[in-house]
């Protein structure tokens, strides 16, 4: 595959042309521009409705799966959407051996890596992450995930496939927290980054996305697209071959953000879904509260839950609802790190040794394996 460096167009103000070189442009993976798809287009089945404060505060369970069942249900149902299990990954490692490469050779986490928020990553560490980003979108592909034309997509294929299963119902939390660990594992091995994941606390910018640094120019590139390609910041001009949906459609990476959507990751929210005492009732919560919010405030390509990590502000995005996550198990750590409620995608109850798969891109591992951050598997925490 040929990559056409092009220059990016960079606003230049006082504080931003004198840092930051002009990087390579990651837009133009086959050498055209892309086209910006209809928003229709990004109107793709949802698996968690919405939920108001109201709705939330009276109880109220976001899951609105009606795409339940096991892969063949699922292939039949869907059946343009490429599934995994054709073709198994040759080998997927368990997790013995997974814990055997757990960098540090720890038994414990003596030494947790502390997940940065974005304003206080410094803009250095900013650079670093994203081009660790471009790095991967300028990899190849394995060939392991079908329509995937970069190694960044092998990612978004991996999500897309596994978007039934792991969406309205209780693995959402578990499932995506090991995603967000595994990205950051390919970042690290397969692109030398080496800095602390950055998390994005939307609460501070809820009703004011556009506000934050994240969506400048001089980094993520403007929310407020309406639904055109975003053409500025880092990702300007971002080819998309992954979705929408279930197909595969080569589009450009646009937002369409809204603010009065973005105002419901609002603080308020989250603490009445936190203070939900079992696992399934906040994750269901979550799951349709700042998760929902954030993803369809950005919109486009974030609001298509199949492909959204094709917006690299997915990872920033989810990185803030895990870290709700865990400060909802800091609440209880003796029992909500160690204890799991709620039901699959098949309506089985979930267990301490229900799998997590990626797909073959790291080991399988089990709930029990990813229910605390700071274990043998997992080594993390968040900065607050
Ligand atoms: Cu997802």
């Amino acid at each position: 595959m040929h990559l056409q460096a092009v220059p990016i167009l960079f606003i230049i103000t006082s504080h931003v042309a004198a840092i930051v070189p002009p990087q390579p442009s990651v837009a133009c993976v086959l050498g055209q521009l892309a086209p910006a798809l209809p928003m229709s287009s990004y109107n793709t089945a949802k698996f968690a409705r919405p939920l108001s404060l109201v709705d939330a505060v009276l109880g109220a369970n976001a899951s609105v799966t009606t795409i339940h069942g096991n892969l063949t249900q699922i292939k039949t149902l869907m059946p343009e959407l490429q599934l995994p299990g054709v073709r198994l990954p040759p080998t997927p490692r368990d997790v013995e051996i997974e814990l055997k490469h757990f960098e540090k050779r720890q038994s414990t986490c003596s030494n947790p890596r502390v997940r940065i928020e974005w304003d206080t990553y410094t803009d250095r560490d900013k650079q670093l992450y994203i081009d660790g980003i471009k790095c991967l979108m300028r990899a190849r592909p394995s060939g392991r995930f079908p329509g995937s034309q970069n190694r960044y997509e092998d990612i978004v294929v991996l999500h897309q496939q596994n978007t039934p299963r792991v969406h309205g119902n209780a693995i959402f939390l578990l499932w995506h927290r090991y995603l967000l660990w595994t990205f950051e594992d390919m970042l690290r091995r397969e692109c030398g980054f080496t800095r602390p994941l950055p998390w994005w606390d939307e609460a501070r910018w809820s009703g004011r996305f556009q506000q934050s640094s994240v969506f400048s120019s001089r980094w993520m590139g403007t929310m407020l697209a309406r639904g055109n390609c975003v053409t500025n910041g880092q990702f300007a001009n971002l080819a998309c071959n992954i979705g929408p949906g279930t197909r595969n459609q080569r589009h450009c990476l646009s937002r369409n953000g809204d603010e009065e959507k973005t105002a419901n990751t609002r603080q308020s929210l989250t603490d009445v879904c936190n203070a939900r005492p079992t696992f399934a009732d906040m994750a269901a919560c979550t799951e349709g509260g700042a998760h929902a919010w954030g993803h369809n405030g950005i919109g486009a390509v974030m609001q298509d839950v199949y492909a959204s990590p094709s917006d690299p502000v997915f990872w920033l995005h989810h990185a803030y609802i895990d870290r709700n996550f865990r400060r909802w198990q800091d609440g209880d750590r003796g029992r909500r790190a160690t204890t799991i409620t709620g039901k699959d995608s098949t309506g089985r109850d979930l267990s301490l040794d229900t799998s997590i798969s990626m797909n073959g891109i790291r080991a399988d591992v089990r709930v029990r394996d990813v229910l605390n951050t700071q274990s043998s598997v997992l080594c993390y925490r968040y900065s607050y």
